[in-house]
């Protein structure tokens, strides 16, 4: 009978005639058990069944003395198949798996290399042996997910390095490198060359040997000491947990390790199950994997030949040393592609190589880089003010000031000097990509290559396909965005593309919340209670006021509140005064009674009542004209996908990833609930922009979400 705790799942028979993707065979009295399972080996139910049927025979089989367990193609085992997990789960389960590998009774040496993760790495913990290649990245991913392992991940781990270490894997879910795991005893060997080869090599030594060391569900010498001491287990609990509010999977994480101290490890696998289904099922989870393959989604363009050349990027230009400019350009350094900074002054040009290096010198003072890489990545960044600097780069990104004057100087310059098939991006925020391309005499080369701040940091880029744009430089763009670690999202040419001009409804949003009535820590308290990591108003103090309202201006509008601060001198934390005050250098928002009376003011003008408004109604005011955006961002075809909406939303403004993005939330509430908001709004309020969007009322009508949506082209 199965001893482990997933007894009640459903049991699923695999096609007949079906092949395994789990293949056998032998060498000499080694079998070698290899899972090949394009593309990354992920365990799905026809996977555990061949590894069970494997280990079955392996056991069986007198003339088999070891087993080799390992991956084809580019990876061992990656963890379970994610796209599995909106289905029920289905018999037999990888704990089945690993019940069965542990009843083999012969040595089984996990042969690793890629990325062994979540259950892949759970079934390589209960191997008697792990050997891996180099370069090998291996670890827990789960958390990531929104789900804790669930094959025995939180039992064996701190049982084999110890619960701190475990601890802080599992609850990061950060993947760590085989050196590393050598130096935790996780690996026993790593091995230069044929990998395979190797481990029947060492299989063999283990047979010779004839002793198999202690099975990791069996060894304490870990986790003794901690359990005399329980005060430390719930210091490092709360240390993880700190930062992990509205989250529940880390809660489960702990609860799970947990059981590694205060319970026999049969029942403790159980609970560590039990928490797996719960998360499996949850709304966070199925968020968090949507985002997983949304993220993936993004990258494809399937509009474009499939026979396009492969453009590397061997050097980069940046024009302007801005703060932009400046994290622009050590994003190229980070990557080991050098990198030319082009600037009008000394003075900029002093300042903004200064900044960058600044801020090397701040992650190296945090422990995050060491002095000397720190050092290789400057010299990869050079300043000039010479623009013919440009000739040898293979992309050139301008971050220079938001004007089309200055843009268009720019581009006729780039145009004389760069080399003919450079890429030619500009980091534009808002302006209009195809009028920037104007004064060049080769508009297919330009493209937006809009990065986030700060550009160092944030992993979003939308890459904005002009009207021109050709196939190839869209592709090189993005291959480009995604070697220097960003995740690209192709967006079509509109003021603010997607980001920001969602972002703008959000803002006059929060503008009418404030003359209902609401203050601005009630509207910051509401935003952040949803998950943001920051209020949107607190996000305005520290962005600086007065650059929204300078845009405004240029453009004749007017933002009631927003624009009465800055006539006030209130631009936000660098005046010390925004929608808050901040006491002499600190970043803390304060209540400002002066505010509250601006606002008010601001209200009683417009001949508005004041009322209370309580949290829930602020998140729909503010989140649903977004959505509502959204909605005509798709119908236009400026995205491809709502799912693109989403991953720009979790990447650039830190829309909270277990919400799953602005789109997926809203197919989660429900298109009607948000068209018979919108409606009310919009008879208050007369003005025909607040009504519900043609395709938000067509879905909502059909019961259909944004998720049935097919691509729409950008
Ligand atoms: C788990 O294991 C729970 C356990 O505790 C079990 C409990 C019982 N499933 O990222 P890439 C696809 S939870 C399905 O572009 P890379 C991916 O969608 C799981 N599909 O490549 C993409 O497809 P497409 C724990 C998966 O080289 C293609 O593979 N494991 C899975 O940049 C290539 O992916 C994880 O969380 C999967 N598990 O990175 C690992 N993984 O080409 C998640 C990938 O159609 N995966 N795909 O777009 C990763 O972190 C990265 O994909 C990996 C490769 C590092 C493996």
């Amino acid at each position: 009978m199965s001893r482990h705790p997933c007894r009640d799942i459903s049991s699923d028979t695999m096609q007949p005639g079906t092949p395994s993707p789990v293949s056998w065979r032998q060498d000499g009295d080694v079998a070698v058990v290899t899972v090949d399972h394009p593309p990354v080996n992920a365990l799905n139910t026809a996977v555990r069944a061949g590894l069970i049927e494997a280990f079955a025979r392996a056991r069986q089989d007198a003339t088999i003395a070891a087993v080799v367990l390992a991956g084809a193609a580019r990876t061992f085992i990656a963890g379970a198949d994610i796209a599995e997990m909106d289905r029920p789960p289905q018999r037999p389960s990888t704990l089945d798996v690993i019940e069965a590998l542990e009843q083999v009774g012969k040595p089984v040496i996990a042969a690793l290399h890629g990325t062994p993760l979540g259950g892949g790495f759970e079934i390589a913990l209960a191997c008697d042996f792990r050997l891996a290649a180099p370069g090998t990245r291996m670890g827990l991913p789960e958390i990531k997910l929104g789900l804790i392992p669930g094959a025995g991940g939180t039992q064996r781990l701190p049982r084999l390095v110890g619960m701190e270490r475990a601890m802080a894997m599992i609850l990061s879910g950060d993947p760590i490198a085989a050196e590393a795991a050598r130096g935790l005893g996780l690996i026993d060997e790593i091995v230069e060359g044929d990998l395979v080869a190797a481990a029947i090599a060492f299989a063999r030594e283990a047979i010779a040997k004839g002793r198999l060391p202690a099975r990791a569900r069996d060894r304490d010498e870990k986790l003794a000491s901690l359990r005399a001491e329980p005060r430390k287990f719930e210091d490092m609990a709360a240390a993880h947990l700190k930062r992990t509010r509205g989250l529940r999977a880390p809660a489960c994480a702990v609860e799970a390790l947990r059981g590694a101290i205060s319970l026999p490890f049969d029942e403790a696998l159980a609970r560590e199950w039990a928490f797996f289904l719960e998360l499996r099922a949850s709304e966070q989870s199925k968020a968090q994997r949507h985002v997983f393959f949304a993220e993936r989604e993004a990258a494809k363009i399937p509009d474009l030949p499939k026979d396009l050349p492969r453009v590397t990027v061997a050097t980069a230009a940046v024009i302007g040393a801005g703060t932009m400019g400046g994290g622009i350009a050590m994003c190229f350094a980070n990557a080991g592609i050098p990198v030319t900074v082009v600037e009008t002054s000394t003075a900029a040009l002093a300042r903004g190589l200064g900044a960058v290096e600044k801020n090397y010198r701040a992650t190296v003072a945090r422990g995050g880089l060491g002095t000397d890489d720190a050092d290789a990545r400057l010299r990869l960044i050079t300043g000039t003010l010479d623009i013919e600097a440009v000739r040898a780069a293979d992309i050139v990104i301008e971050a220079a000031f938001e004007d089309m004057r200055v843009k268009h100087d720019v581009f006729g310059r780039l145009d004389r000097v760069a080399k003919p098939d450079a890429i030619l991006a500009t980091n534009t925020s808002y302006l209009d990509v195809d009028a920037i391309a104007r004064p060049t005499a080769r508009p297919q080369s330009v493209l937006g290559m809009h990065f986030f701040s700060p550009a160092n940091i944030m992993r979003l880029v939308e890459v904005v396909r002009g009207a021109h744009t050709a196939p190839a430089t869209l592709a090189a763009a993005v291959a480009t965005a995604r070697r220097i670690g960003k995740i690209p999202v192709v967006v079509g040419v509109c003021h603010g593309f997607v980001g920001n001009r969602m972002h703008r409804l959000r803002s006059v949003a929060a503008e009418r919340a404030l003359l209902d009535g609401a203050l601005p820590q009630d509207v910051d308290a509401a935003m952040t209670k949803f998950g943001f990591p920051m209020g949107p108003l607190a996000a305005a103090d520290l962005a600086g006021l007065d650059i929204s309202w300078g845009m405004r201006k240029a453009q004749g509008l007017r933002a009631e509140i927003a624009d009465s601060l800055c006539e006030a001198g209130r631009y936000g934390q660098k005046t010390g005064k925004g929608f808050y005050r901040y006491a002499e250098g600190a970043r803390t928002p304060l209540p400002d009674p002066e505010v509250e009376q601006l606002i008010v003011a601001a209200s009683a003008r417009r001949g508005l009542a004041q009322r209370p408004i309580g949290a829930d109604e602020i998140v729909e005011r503010l989140l649903f004209p977004m959505i509502n955006e959204g909605a005509r961002i798709l119908d236009e075809g400026i995205a491809r996908r709502a799912s693109d909406i989403d991953v720009i939303w979790i990447y650039g403004y830190g829309f909270p990833v277990w919400r799953g993005g602005p789109m997926f939330y809203a197919d989660s509430v429900g298109l009607p609930h948000i068209v018979e908001r919108l409606r009310g709004w919009a008879a208050q309020s007369g003005e025909p922009g607040d009504a519900p969007a043609p395709l938000l009322t067509r879905l909502a009508a059909e019961g259909r979400s944004f998720a049935s949506l097919a691509d729409a082209a950008t």
